[in-house]
């Protein structure tokens, strides 16, 4: 029996500009829409000047302030106008500071089923939950999209997830996706896309859907997405959008390539905790951790839906006395229908601060925990030190299980707070769209605002036939995120638009000795190396993880395997990914050690054969290989992808 297409392939195959479609082959995927937000939409769009072209040739992209809305001191104001200058000169659209995180505006307003969407942001995906396919990637990848370029990937293979039955009370979406990553943890979805099917589906609003679609980046899966179906229809109404409707079903008998099912109603109010998103159990197993501080908001969590919810549990209680509760709305929409239901009355009775319509906290922008202290978050990375306070424990939660912890100071099973109020979205909500600014239709005269912070990139060397002189400055475990790499936070967060200021605090968590001992490594004429463990850069689609090493002088990192967006943006530094062929040699590698990569480039053309690193210290030899297509490989040899382009074009 033939079977059928699932919706992911479908529009994959659509839009295919470039290869074979077949599994593990790399493809040029046509991208219809692009996002960026701030923290790493300046490198883009410096990427993006650098390719001279007078307009973006998208048919939607939208450039997002969310992330550095901190304003301490000049730098990040300096950004935004800096993003909002590019925006109106190139024909992109704006979203001022205030109206909300990128990929919940997106979904309001922008996401369409059956569009391909990339963006420089890992949580991308979101956008699955309308049916779209939606991949997170770095800026420099954004940029050759906003030009018109292909997306490149391989083909990923599909794993169905199928629903069954509906929710209990006090459970909901965030422990659907909790209860996927018990399961495959960080990196099981690594490869994949997740597609949802199956009668559970229809039980799940646009918002719930995006909750889950959003988290899926932490299984590592390239995307994840939905059908469109009558309640994709219902919430595109709701924006006023119901003409972009279109109707995305599965056959019977789909094509993918493993399935896991979940009966809904089993599934009960969970919690992942410190320090790894995929660290979950049971909240009735941690029940009496004292929680300090309650943080509910971010890209995952913070829809009108979730708010209404949240207000409805608040009404007439207060939070704990020993414990501070943060809310932040996901955008101004959502704002502005909570103080229009009533809703924000409730909240902040109830004693919650409110915080921006933005990521904040989820970054590390504010609202730091105490020394030691617990905060219980319904954001999606818990990752260590990534609140701002190195010593504090961070859970991950649902919006209910953020709500008990709140009210009883102490982690609690939700079903505990009584009976759980039906909340539906509204049939109608004001649609204001005031903080989109639309660019002109003819923006060439158009002055770009460059502030002090706007430092260019440097020139990346080309690969040079031998590595001689390698020394490994640092190992470090597995599963190591780009929040090790380069931490976020309110004090480092405004460097981004400058690498080498931010250089300075590569591995900063890990080591802060890191970023001078790899200067004085480069000043040695010497080449650094980074030996890693698994899923080496999970996490963040930021650029800067590969840049800031690429700028302190690193030109190969030796790991047992990569994450995703993080190996394509390495690659499109002229960092070069290799992979240990016996994992086990991880072993034969300390930091400080003397390598040799003799003949690296020619050894790059022969996939099969393996790449030698002679350990001069330990006197041995280890045997790695590649993982690139033939285009990554001309890009690694020509320095990156911005010399490769340039190369193409002379
Ligand atoms: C994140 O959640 O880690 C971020 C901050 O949104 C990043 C992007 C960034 O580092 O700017 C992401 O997820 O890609
Ligand atoms: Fe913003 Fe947090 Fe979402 Fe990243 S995960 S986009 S920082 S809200």
């Amino acid at each position: 029996m033939q079977l059928s297409m699932s919706i992911a392939r479908k529009i994959l195959k659509e839009h295919l500009v470039e290869g074979q479609f077949e599994l593990g082959e790399e493809v040029g995927i046509k991208i219809d829409h692009t996002l960026t937000q701030d923290a790493t939409g300046t490198m883009a769009y410096l990427q993006f000047e650098a390719m001279k072209l007078s307009k973006v040739k998208t048919e939607l992209s939208v450039s997002f302030v969310d992330h550095n809305t901190l304003q301490a001191d000049f730098k990040n104001a300096d950004d935004h106008a800096y993003l909002a200058s590019v925006a109106a000169k190139y024909g992109i659209k704006f979203s001022r500071p205030g109206n909300g995180i990128c990929h919940q505006v997106f979904l309001e307003r922008f996401a369409r089923p059956g569009k391909t969407l990339i963006g420089s942001d890992s949580h991308t995906p979101t956008a699955g939950g309308m049916g779209a396919i939606a991949i997170g990637a770095g800026g420099l990848d954004v940029a050759v999209a906003m030009g018109g370029g292909p997306f490149f990937m391989k083909v990923p293979k599909i794993m169905g997830i199928k629903l069954n039955g509906t929710l209990g009370d006090f459970v909901s979406a965030k422990d659907v996706i909790l209860e996927i990553l018990r399961r495959i943890d960080v990196k099981g979805g690594l490869g994949y896309i997740l597609e949802y099917f199956g009668d559970g589906v229809k039980s799940l609003s646009v918002p719930e859907r995006a909750t889950i679609a959003n988290m899926g980046a932490e299984t590592g899966a390239t995307t994840s997405i939905f059908p469109s179906d009558d309640v994709t229809r219902e919430f595109l109404k709701l924006e006023g959008r119901e003409d972009q409707w279109i109707e995305l079903k599965m056959g019977p008998e789909p094509d993918f390539n493993k399935v896991i099912e979940i009966e809904l109603s089993e599934v009960v109010p969970l919690v992942a905790r410190p320090h790894s998103p995929g660290n979950v159990s049971p909240v009735s197993e941690v029940e009496n951790v004292v929680v300090n501080q309650v943080a509910i908001g971010s890209c995952t969590n913070s829809s009108l839906k979730d708010m209404l919810l949240v207000a409805e549990l608040l009404k007439g209680r207060k939070v704990h006395d020993n414990t501070t509760l943060g809310i932040s709305p996901g955008s101004r929409q959502v704002l502005l229908e909570l103080i229009k239901h009533g809703a924000l009355t409730s909240i902040i009775s109830a004693g919650a601060r409110i915080l921006e319509c933005a990521c904040g906290p989820c970054l590390g922008m504010g609202f730091a925990p105490k020394t030691n202290g617990t905060s219980v978050r319904t954001f999606n990375r818990n990752f260590f030190g990534r609140s701002g306070t190195k010593s504090a424990n961070i859970y991950l939660s649902s919006p209910e299980t953020a709500v008990a912890a709140a009210i009883f100071g102490k982690l609690t099973d939700p079903r505990k707070l009584g009976n759980y109020p039906s909340v539906k979205l509204p049939d109608i909500i004001n649609i204001d769209d005031s903080l989109i600014v639309d660019p002109p239709s003819d923006g060439s005269a158009i002055e770009i605002v460059r502030g002090p912070n706007i430092a260019l990139l440097p020139d990346v060397a080309s690969l040079p036939s031998d590595l001689a002189k390698i020394k490994v400055l640092i190992k470090v475990e597995d599963n190591i995120t780009t929040d090790h790499i380069i931490p976020a936070g309110a004090k480092i967060l405004p460097f981004r638009s400058n690498l080498p200021k931010i250089s300075e605090f590569a591995f900063e968590q890990v080591d802060p000795t890191f970023s001078s001992r790899a200067l004085e490594v480069k000043n040695s004429g010497a080449t650094g190396t980074i030996v890693g463990g698994e899923n080496y850069g999970q996490g963040s689609s930021r650029e800067h993880a590969a840049l800031a090493p690429m700028y302190l002088g690193v030109k190969v990192i030796l790991a047992k395997s990569f994450a995703r967006i993080h190996r394509d943006n390495l690659i499109n530094f002229g960092i070069l990914p290799l992979i240990f062929v016996n994992p086990s040699d991880f072993d034969k590698l300390e930091q400080d050690d003397k390598l040799e990569i003799l003949n690296v480039k020619n050894s790059l053309e022969d996939k099969k054969k393996s790449i030698v690193v002679s350990n001069k210290t330990r006197s041995l030899e280890i045997e790695m290989v590649h993982d690139l297509s033939e285009r990554e490989k001309e890009i690694i040899i020509a320095g990156g992808k911005l010399n490769y382009t340039r190369n193409l074009s002379t």
